[in-house]
């Protein structure tokens, strides 16, 4: 029996170039994150050759004694972590869960109010070039031009004018609290039904760092792979009254064979999402961004709504005279992977961008601290205002590099890592 690098040297070669990537550079996507030891063997184990259309006791495939046990259990600990009534594992990824929603409850061309792409909403939320926006009729909410926060009072017009039959809150690149209780209100007065997308802040809903919309919202759907610290995937989240009509939907509406070994996965990560420990790493992801927002503001930096309250950052570099994605490739060149963004009323197309968004999900389960961020944030700023010198990038990337290298990818918690003996810093800037 050979292994993946005798039988396929191809992909080993881009497996491992890709593991140096991620210990060798500091990643700041918002939505990634690293899973632990045992996420991985799950995702990795047999459940992947099994085959299990439907739900557990009621199968179309023989031989599903074990894996109803996995989505079982699964769903259980999901309903724990949240306190939810229905839990539906299935989805393969957010987009599916979102769809499944929409199939439950709408027909087409019916209304959606949703935030808008631009200001910080999901694709699947009714973009154009989505499903959703191509199948119904999308109504759009926006910030408010000040404050860039959510204008409840716009919403609630938006809602009273146009009379959705769904309103979605939640979003890709919001760095302030939402309020579910607005959105519920909203949806009430105007007799539509109410989802919540939590799938960024879906692990600092279940340490209890932002409110939960559970008991709230008709339908949560959520990925598991954000700050939730689990495999690539998502779930559903409902009350008893449309338990049954979403999981017809997801299966056999818009989904065919579970991924076992995903659901299997997904089941770990709940359990770890359970513990004490979690709840710790997501304070730490917290006062991270905090700390990144600060030390970033007292650099000239402009942040969108002005600071933090979650896991990301936004910023506005347009006082910075850089585009996003001049600054996405420049960071990039010293090891710091960040992500292009559009700001809200933004003035440039989707492939350049005025922004750039920042998140610390994954240092902080690499074990970085308040005292990191500072240094990481003295390497964007550097790297960005001497974008035109070669040496000084040069060294930066050295800096990052021999920095980076020194924390292991997953640390359950960020006191789990006993600094002084494991890590031998000593990294000076500039
Ligand atoms: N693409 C993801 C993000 O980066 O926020 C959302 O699906």
């Amino acid at each position: 029996m050979f292994g993946l690098k005798d039988q396929d040297l191809e992909i080993w070669q881009a497996i491992k170039k890709e593991e140096e990537r991620q210990r060798d550079t500091i990643i700041l996507i918002a939505s990634e994150n690293y899973t632990s030891p045992a996420v991985r063997e799950a995702m990795g184990s047999c459940l992947t050759h099994k085959y299990a259309e439907g739900y557990p006791g009621k199968r179309y495939y023989g031989g599903c004694k074990n894996v109803d046990i996995v989505e079982d259990v699964a769903r259980k600990r999901l309903n724990q972590l949240y306190g939810s009534k229905h839990a539906n594992v299935q989805p393969h990824s957010g987009t599916q869960a979102n769809m499944a929603v929409y199939a439950a409850v709408l027909k087409p061309k019916d209304v959606i109010l949703s935030m808008d792409l631009s200001h910080g909403g999901h694709l699947s939320h009714g973009s154009k070039v989505n499903f959703s926006g191509r199948l119904y009729r999308i109504v759009s909410y926006g910030l408010n031009r000040e404050t860039k926060r959510i204008d409840y009072d716009e919403v609630r017009r938006l809602a009273i004018q146009h009379r959705p039959k769904l309103i979605i809150a939640g979003a890709s690149t919001y760095p302030r609290i939402i309020d579910f209780k607005q959105f519920k209100q909203i949806s009430d007065e105007v007799g539509a039904i109410f989802m919540v997308d939590m799938a960024h802040i879906a692990g600092l809903i279940a340490a209890g760092l932002h409110p939960s919309p559970v008991g709230l919202a008709d339908f949560i759907t959520s990925t598991t792979h954000k700050t939730l610290r689990g495999p690539r995937g998502g779930f559903i989240l409902t009350t008893e009254r449309y338990a049954e009509l979403l999981d017809q939907h997801l299966f056999p509406g818009i989904q065919g064979g579970p991924l076992m070994h995903v659901i299997a996965a997904k089941a770990v990560a709940f359990k770890e999402a359970l513990t004490e420990e979690f709840k710790e790493y997501q304070r730490q992801v917290v006062k991270n961004s905090r700390t990144m927002a600060k030390e970033l503001k007292e650099a000239g930096f402009d942040l969108v709504a002005g600071g933090t309250d979650n896991h990301m950052i936004l910023i506005d570099l347009r006082n910075k005279g850089i585009t996003g994605k001049e600054a996405e490739e420049v960071l990039d060149s010293v090891g710091i992977t960040v992500n292009k963004n559009a700001v809200p009323f933004e003035d440039k197309p989707a492939t350049i961008t005025s922004g750039i968004r920042l998140g610390t999900p994954l240092v902080t389960t690499r074990g970085m601290l308040e005292e990191d961020m500072v240094k990481i944030v003295e390497w964007i700023v550097m790297a960005l205002e001497k974008r035109n010198n070669q040496t000084i990038l040069a060294q930066i990337r050295k800096e990052v590099k021999r920095f980076a290298s020194q924390f292991p990818l997953f640390v359950s918690s960020p006191k789990k890592l006993k600094r002084d003996e494991e890590l031998n810093f000593g990294v000076n800037v500039g």
